[in-house]
């Protein structure tokens, strides 16, 4: 269903101007005719730091000569941004870790040269928030995904008047038992909104006895109502088949952070391949959306 670009991995650490190990689940959004990466990278300490990258095409990438986001305080690392452009401003959600655990936290730019932080938008342990491009009944909503000792890690969504405060939370939809996502699942790239509904593109998790394997699958969401799932796909539709998704730095993960929907109806979709390269690849925008109304798994 995704087809996979024939010159992949697109960005190693062999194009970063300044010494990274990995290039990794990165958001891509445009912005004026460029496509911008904003790519996870991991330090010679263990640690991350997000770099930007731009492109004339969505295929061939050229890395800023600075890092874009680098941990700052008590932060020992910024992990996993996620972009969505709403009301005119493009809002960067990333991981945070520091002594207190892993939360979330919210910046905002309008041209990518300046950025903003504005904090903290979740409690510890979060991973995983997309914020979607629009607001429901005049709330801003987001999927996020909480650490639970209890239950298998799932989607959940909330509301904010403000960005800054969160709440309604509620689960939506769950890992099934005994299927490729059975371990857990996590939001991937930001909602793309389709005649039929919100398409998410997500993670999930399969354990086996060679550690767990990730894959990408698709769910989709009423318009008005974005809490109300209308089917998730039963079947992935991409896990680790290259030499570079298979052999890395954790081996057997494809991580999505991003997709561009193009106006003739394609996505592309960005990866991390073994949480080393990043990876591209297209699909029509209509199979995802077949694949959730005609083969789906129940969501929770
Ligand atoms: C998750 C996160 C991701 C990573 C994945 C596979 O828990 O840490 O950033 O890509 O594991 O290692």
């Amino acid at each position: 269903m995704i087809r996979r670009y024939s010159h992949n991995p697109i960005l190693t650490k062999a194009d970063i101007p300044y010494p990274v190990e990995t290039v990794h689940n990165a958001a891509v959004v445009k912005h004026e005719n460029e496509y911008i990466m904003l790519f996870r990278s991991h330090l010679r300490t263990g640690r991350s730091i997000i770099g930007l990258a731009r492109s004339s095409d969505g295929f061939h990438f050229t890395a800023d000569r600075q890092p874009f986001l680098i941990p700052e305080g008590e932060e020992f690392s910024v992990e996993d941004p996620r972009v969505t452009l709403l009301e005119g401003e493009y809002l960067i959600t990333y991981s945070v870790y520091s002594p207190d655990g892993v939360q979330i936290a919210l910046a905002r730019t309008h041209d990518f040269n300046r950025v903003e932080r504005i904090g903290s938008i979740t409690e510890a342990d979060y991973r995983n928030v997309v914020i979607f491009p629009e607001k429901f009944d005049g709330l801003y909503a987001r999927l996020d995904r909480p650490h639970s000792e209890i239950a298998p890690w799932s989607i959940w969504i909330s509301y904010s008047p403000d960005l800054r405060f969160w709440g309604k939370s509620q689960l939506i939809m769950r890992p099934v038992p005994y299927h490729w996502d059975e371990m857990k699942i996590g939001p991937g790239a930001p909602p793309i909104k389709t005649e039929q509904g919100w398409l998410s593109i997500y993670h999930g998790v399969f354990p086996t006895m060679d550690g767990s394997v990730y894959r990408l699958g698709v769910a989709l969401h009423d318009l008005k109502k974005p809490a109300t799932i209308i089917g998730v796909g039963d079947s992935w539709i991409l896990q680790p088949e290259d030499p570079w998704e298979i052999t890395g730095y954790v081996h057997n993960v494809v991580f999505t952070c991003g997709a561009v929907a193009e106006s003739d109806g394609t996505l592309k979709i960005y990866w991390g391949g073994a949480d080393t390269v990043m990876c591209v690849g297209e699909a029509n925008v209509s199979d995802l959306v077949t694949l959730c109304l005609e083969h789906s798994r129940p969501a929770k």
